[in-house]
């Protein structure tokens, strides 16, 4: 361990900074072996300290420190002290400027945190505490400062310097060497602080806001990779138009920025007016990018966009609060999403994501609530449940106040706090000025962690024309919270007749087709009246609250849903708890000559015939629950158990349906070039769906569609839902195609790495227990590179996390390999060392054999000489 003891961080420990900064001048010396950073702080002392001759600290990781100068006058090595990532200087004046010269060396900084090399350029990554790891600073977003960078460097291999805000002057000198001055008039907490240095190439383009500015949006890149960036530049537009329009936010300065570079710890960084992306969250074509892949890049695009108010202008006062900036930025960007594509298939995702991967991790040893109240390493809570679970946190708060109310409330809300720091209790309290609501139980789903479960149960008076709704919550112990209040839960519901939605009398009150209740008590009972037939319940439409649901209905009844509600998401999750109820009982059974469920056939080829149906729904509809999501469902996990009841089941559906498959396949070919608008991804997708369950089967005139859409090389979606198509069949006994495929596509795209990334990440999710030889390999091979983050997912993250089968064997072979590529990376980028362990935290939900093994490997890491404060939270909570 680096810290003898890493100590946790408490929320309820929190006081107001002790001094403020008003201005922030940095001088950089860039160069090939070394860089010197000098700035000057100007200090004064906060009026609202808690100790008004409290020492000046400040944060300072890994600074060679050449000199300090306060006021003018350098300080001797006795007048302060520097240790263990802390600067302290005794007795200082209540305002002073403090001076300081450090050298890094950016080159060696494997940690991509802080200033670092990406291949040839020069560029930082400073949220949640890399700023520190630059020059010495109260690394918390709560201390807000204006900033100049200046920032010079070899004019010929770093021709274009960039930093936050405006330019504001260029120059160069005799010895080769260059410089910029950039001034930021927004002031902005140290997180949002960047820098980028390198030869770049840029995309220029204009946009004119709503009340007539010109900003000018650069995206840079390095030349080979300028034919990538028009997507992104489209999407940029439409962010900035969307969210003048949706929310009235303006852009504010006179130009915004955009870098792609490969080495990224995560998606993006919004940093002020020069955000900073990973080339796989920004750069596109057709030839190279998957329609699930431009979809995600607009996302990204928009969202790091949409954080210039939802976290730059108004950000957090601590890192506990940061899901105020990530859940209502994800809750902005799904939004956006959802107006330009379709609504429906949008829910739809993100449920499948909350589903199967939030709630794991609210089932988990490191189950925390959006709000977390401590943390050993703050890096380790950019959780889904901070992102996503935030996201849905805000999702209802518009459920229940209502939309005008919502939108309100947003205006409130940023025009309260335009240059503040806050938390997520002023969000909610700007929502109930607005609507006159009182959200405070509402605010337990801040501070309670766990999904909720909802229990339903009905019961049907013929004679009364009464349907009685029981509805009761209750949601097991998570670590450190036994026991839990009731929540504040929105259900939207219709009740469904055999001809469709039925008007709705609760108690008296007329209410329309369909009603938003809300739980607050352990339990509740809701009587409908007025009814000519026994309806069936629609529930959760719109998933309108993040919580499991158990309401059980017979097939027949599931498969009428699927059929007829007027609710998108209802119909999708229908046909899902149908699908979920025949596989419980395969994967019980385990029997592979069972057949296949008539009902869920039936609703199955009614969805292939109708050519009416949205293609991108219909596909969603087609696709059995995921293993991972399975594995949520049963008491102990069994991975090739599971793995065995869906593959069966699909085989079946594939035989049954093969020529509805074949026809919807064909129906769906495109005749026109391509394009990435909704009927072409739709078409695309559903006959992709169709290709995949085609090759399940030993079928020529399959393989043959498979190997015709490869060839044809039209764009990366056909072709690597072909590729994949085959690499994961099982029926290419002699794997001659599935070869073929792997060392064609290696041909064409060799030199490119997103590309490559996409061959890495076919073959590491192949379904097969002898996957691990191929990782093994796979490892080794000049494709793969440790340093590179994007590399280390395509190939180890995939598959421990998206290849259950290939990942988990009883002879814990897995679990060693992965351990000690842990063990590897821990020491040059522990925060990629810490998101790999997310497979080994949930031992305790697997059958013994698998839970011995990943426990055994968690325990070969603690017991590690040393280990980052990042693995240690996550390999010594899991342990507990
Ligand atoms: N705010 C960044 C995430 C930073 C992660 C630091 N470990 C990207 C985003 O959420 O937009
Ligand atoms: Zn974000």
């Amino acid at each position: 361990m680096k810290d003898a003891q890493p100590r946790a961080i408490y929320l309820r420990d929190y006081t107001v900074p002790a001094f403020l900064i008003d201005t922030v001048e940095l001088f950089f010396e860039l160069d090939f072996e070394q860089t010197y950073v000098e700035s000057r702080l100007a200090i004064r002392r906060n009026p609202q300290a808690v100790d008004a001759r409290a020492s000046l600290v400040l944060d300072g990781e890994e600074l060679e420190l050449q000199w300090l100068r306060l006021d003018q006058r350098e300080l001797a090595v006795n007048e302060f002290s520097y240790a263990a990532d802390r600067l302290e200087i005794r007795d200082v004046p209540d305002q002073f400027v403090l001076h300081s010269r450090v050298r890094l060396e950016p080159h060696k900084n494997t940690a991509l945190s802080g200033l670092y090399k990406s291949r040839s350029m020069f560029c930082t990554q400073c949220e949640a505490e890399g700023f520190r790891r630059i020059t010495f600073f109260p690394d918390r977003p709560d201390v807000l400062s204006v900033f100049t960078t200046t920032i010079t460097a070899p004019a010929e291999a770093f021709p274009v310097l960039l930093g936050n805000g405006n330019p504001d002057g260029i120059g160069k000198t005799d010895d080769g060497r260059h410089w910029a001055r950039w001034h930021d008039p927004i002031p902005k907490p140290a997180y949002l602080f960047a820098l980028v240095a390198g030869d770049l190439q840029s995309l220029d383009d204009e946009f004119v806001t709503r009340s007539g500015k010109h900003v000018t949006l650069r995206l840079f890149v390095e030349a080979k990779d300028l034919d990538k960036t028009e997507f992104a530049m489209r999407a940029l537009k439409q962010s900035m138009r969307w969210d003048e329009e949706k929310y009235n936010r303006e852009y504010d300065l006179d130009v915004f920025m955009i870098v792609a570079v490969d080495d990224f710890n995560m998606g993006a960084m919004e940093n002020k007016g020069l955000n900073i992306f990973n080339t796989a969250a920004v750069l596109a074509n057709p030839a190279i990018t998957t329609d699930a892949s431009f979809q995600r890049i607009a996302g990204i695009v928009a969202h790091e966009y949409f954080h210039n108010w939802s976290g730059n202008r108004v950000t957090c006062r601590d890192w506990f609060q940061l899901s105020l900036k990530e859940g209502f930025t994800v809750f902005r960007d799904a939004e956006f999403s959802a107006d330009h594509g379709s609504a429906t298939v949008k829910r739809i995702e993100d449920v499948a994501l909350l589903r199967s991967s939030q709630f794991a991790e609210d089932a988990g040893p490191m189950a925390h609530p959006v709000r977390p109240d401590s943390y050993i390493e703050i890096n380790n809570f950019y959780t889904l449940t901070v992102y996503e679970k935030g996201a849905e946190v805000v999702r209802m708060i518009r459920e229940l106040i209502g939309h005008d109310a919502f939108y309100q409330g947003a205006d409130l809300y940023f025009a309260r706090h335009d240059g503040q720091a806050v938390t997520c209790d002023d969000f909610v309290r700007a929502m109930e000025d607005c609507s006159g609501r009182d959200l405070g139980q509402f605010k337990r789903w801040y501070s309670q962690a766990g999904t909720p479960l909802l229990t339903v149960r009905d019961e049907w008076d013929e004679s009364a024309g009464v349907f009685t709704l029981h509805v009761s919550q209750s949601a097991k112990p998570t670590p450190g919270q036994t026991e839990k209040a009731p929540w504040h839960i929105p259900l939207r519901m219709g009740l469904v007749g055999s001809a469709g939605d039925l008007s709705l009398q609760l108690s008296g009150v007329q209410l329309g087709t369909e009603a938003v209740l809300e739980l607050t008590e352990p339990s509740h009972t809701f009587r409908f009246e007025g009814l000519n037939e026994r309806p069936v319940a629609s529930l959760l439409r719109g998933f309108s609250a993040p919580v499991k649901l158990d309401y059980p209905l017979p097939r027949a009844k599931l498969a009428h849903l699927a059929r007829t509600d007027s609710d998108g998401f209802v119909r999708w999750d229908s046909v899902q708890s149908l699908a979920l109820q025949v596989l419980l009982e395969r994967i019980e059974d385990d029997d592979l000559s069972a057949a296949a469920d008539e009902t869920l056939l039936a609703v199955m080829r009614d969805v292939l015939n109708d050519a009416s149906l949205d293609g991108a729904l219909a596909a969603q509809l087609l696709s059995l629950p995921t293993e991972l999501y399975l594995s949520e469902q049963v008491e102990k996990i069994d991975p090739l158990r599971i793995h065995r009841a869906r593959r069966g089941l699909r085989e079946q559906l594939a035989k049954a349906l093969r020529p509805e498959l074949l026809a919807a396949y064909r129906r769906n070919q495109s005749q026109e070039p391509w394009d990435i608008n909704a009927d072409q991804i739709a078409k695309r997708s559903l006959k992709n769906i169709c290709l995949g369950y085609l090759c399940l089967l030993d079928d020529n005139e399959a393989r043959e569609c498979a190997k015709t859409q490869f060839d044809a090389n039209e764009n990366m979606t056909d072709v690597l839902a072909a590729m994949t198509s085959i690499v994961h069949n099982e029926h290419d006994a002699n794997g001659l195609l599935a070869d073929r495929m792997i060392a064609e596509f290696k041909t064409r795209w060799q030199h490119e790495a997103l590309a490559m990334n996409l061959w890495l990440q076919v073959q590491s999710t192949r379904p097969s227990p002898s996957a691990l030889q191929d990782i093994e390999r796979l490892r080794r091979a000049p494709e793969f590179d440790i340093h590179n983050p994007n590399k280390v997912r395509a190939l180890i993250g995939a598959w421990s996390n998206a290849n259950p089968v290939g990942f988990h064997r009883q002879d814990s072979a897995g679990y060693v390999f992965l351990a000690s590529e842990i063990a590897a990376l821990d020491a040059m980028n522990p925060q990629i060392a810490a998101r790999l362990l997310t497979p080994l935290t949930r031992w305790k939900r697997f059958e013994a054999p698998y839970a011995a093994g990943m426990k055994a490997a968690l325990q070969t890491l603690l017991d590690a000489p040393s280990l980052s404060r990042d693995s240690y939270e996550v390999v010594s909570k899991s342990l507990e």
